[in-house]
């Protein structure tokens, strides 16, 4: 019950975190297909422009208006209120592609190092996965790579208390992949189990930035076979297209193996996640709704659309 509880909690924090993304793309998709009286040309060029302006990106719009047109030329689509649902059906399927939840073997030693640009979430987020693994029951070790100010490693200090881990750092300015090494040895040397490492979102470069994700990435190998068994991108919803461009960076350069979409609560962007499931490959974890450490949900494709197409009264 209180997991039910829980889960309907999430849903209304999900639901209400994308009012205004509900009211940026279906308020207008309402409004032209109530205010058309057949599916011609025109309706379709006024549906692209409000889905381009949603940003569910050119790529879902063009597939979206072709499989629509396709269903009205084959007469499975008689009135303009069908393409609502044909929008939302169409939207699941592309959204279940990119559902996969992370899955932590039982036993052994997992790493997961957690990337993005600074402010994205990342301590935030490795503080609420911690603090939900650690509910499974699992040991959970945080590491301080991100020692580019003393404040950033404090910060998942508060974290590894409020949660009851351990965590491995050094002093500020350390270098990062020698806290991963350590970070590796005391899982190896005696606490196994979930190993999650916080990196910086800024070097003096973004060169310097990548090369040294890049260095941390070899050293866990070497010391790790396997390691890092899951590279965790933190992007922000608010940043809409920007989280795009960020992931096809950080999956150029050091290859990503997972999303986590922070900070849905509020903004008008949350088509950034259709935009995200259609031209990545790459499966979205987490999405994030609050600052709260129950704020962070592994993603659910059906759960997403319905609390997308939801009207806050109900
Ligand atoms: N509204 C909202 N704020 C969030 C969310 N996730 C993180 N934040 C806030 O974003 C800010 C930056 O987070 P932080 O974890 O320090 O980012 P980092 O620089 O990537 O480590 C903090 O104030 C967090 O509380 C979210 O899902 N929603
Ligand atoms: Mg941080």
């Amino acid at each position: 019950m209180a997991e039910e509880n829980g889960k309907r909690g999430f849903f209304d924090r999900l639901k209400s975190g994308l009012a205004k993304t509900r009211k940026l793309l279906l308020t207008d998709v309402d409004d032209i297909l109530l205010g058309s009286k057949e599916i011609d040309q025109a309706l379709f060029d006024e549906l692209e422009e409000a889905l381009i302006a949603a940003d569910v990106g050119p790529a879902f719009t063009g597939e979206l208006i072709e499989s629509m047109k396709d269903k009205v030329k084959r007469k499975e689509l008689g009135s303009p209120e069908v393409l609502k649902k044909v929008l939302r059906e169409t939207m699941l399927e592309i959204l279940l592609r990119n559902e996969a939840p992370m899955q932590i073997p039982p036993d052994g030693i997992y790493t997961i190092m957690v990337v993005g640009v600074n402010g994205t979430g990342k301590t935030t987020t490795i503080g609420k996965i911690a603090r939900s693994l650690k509910e499974e029951g699992r040991e959970v070790t945080l590491v301080a790579a991100d020692t580019f100010r003393a404040a950033a490693i404090e910060q998942l200090e508060a974290w590894a208390k409020r949660v009851d881990v351990p965590l491995i750092h050094q002093a500020a300015n350390a270098d990062p992949a020698a806290v991963v090494f350590d970070g590796i040895r005391a899982a190896k040397t005696g606490r196994p189990g979930v190993v999650i490492i916080d990196t910086a979102g800024r070097l003096h470069t973004k060169v310097n930035l990548m090369e040294e994700l890049k260095k941390m990435k070899r050293i866990m190998a070497r010391e790790l076979p396997g390691a890092p068994h899951e590279i965790l991108l933190v992007l922000d919803a608010t940043t809409g297209q920007n989280a795009i461009a960020q992931a096809r960076m950080f999956r150029d350069e050091i290859g990503v193996t997972g999303l986590v979409l922070t900070k849905l609560d509020g903004t008008s962007k949350g088509g950034v996640v259709i935009r995200i499931a259609k031209e990545l490959e790459i499966p979205l974890r987490y999405i994030g709704v609050g600052e709260q450490a129950d704020d962070l949900r592994p993603f659910r494709a059906e759960e997403f659309v319905e609390a997308l197409f939801t009207p806050n009264d109900r």
